[in-house]
């Protein structure tokens, strides 16, 4: 499905180290469509929907602090399988463990400051995406490379 979504946010740590671009440009020169981006420090309430899924973990806590920390970069991408393939592009979660070549293996060295964010699913990603952006804020646009991005 070429019109999958997946939702990507640079981290505070992305932000202040200023990798934002870089994210950017991967995905841009993968051939995936950007349809949203915004800047925003995210509030507790929605970091704890966001995470919903670790609420109760010793991480928890430290997780949210250091997201809820500054700005963060959120942003919908789509493409043909653009949540497994970002999934890639950021590399695993700890970034020891992240192949070099990844944004989480060119860029960071621990969990807890693992530069970026992306969908595990197609299901988190309509979630995520509902979560962070009105429908008004997703771009409706044909990226005119389209054609030779996909036969
Ligand atoms: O989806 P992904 O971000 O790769 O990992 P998750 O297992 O969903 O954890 C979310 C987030 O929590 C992770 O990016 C860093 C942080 N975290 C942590 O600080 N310590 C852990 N042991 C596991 C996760
Ligand atoms: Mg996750």
């Amino acid at each position: 499905d070429a019109h999958e979504r997946s939702f990507i946010m640079v981290k505070p740590d992305g932000v202040q180290r200023g990798i934002v671009g870089e994210i950017i440009k991967r995905f841009e020169q993968r051939g995936f469509k950007l349809v949203a981006l915004k800047m925003v420090t995210p509030t507790r309430v929605l970091l704890e929907q966001h995470y919903d899924e670790h609420q109760g973990k010793k991480f928890f806590e430290p997780l949210l602090q250091y997201i809820g920390s500054g700005p963060v970069v959120a942003m919908v991408w789509e493409g043909l399988n653009v949540v497994s393939v970002g999934r890639k592009m950021l590399g695993a979660t700890d970034p020891a463990k992240s192949e070099p070549g990844t944004i989480r293996g060119d860029f960071a060295i621990v969990t807890g400051r693992n530069i970026a964010h992306g969908s595990d699913s197609d299901k988190s990603a309509k979630r995520e995406i509902d979560l962070w952006f009105r429908a008004d804020e997703l771009a409706v646009w044909t990226n005119s490379a389209e054609r030779w991005i996909y036969e």
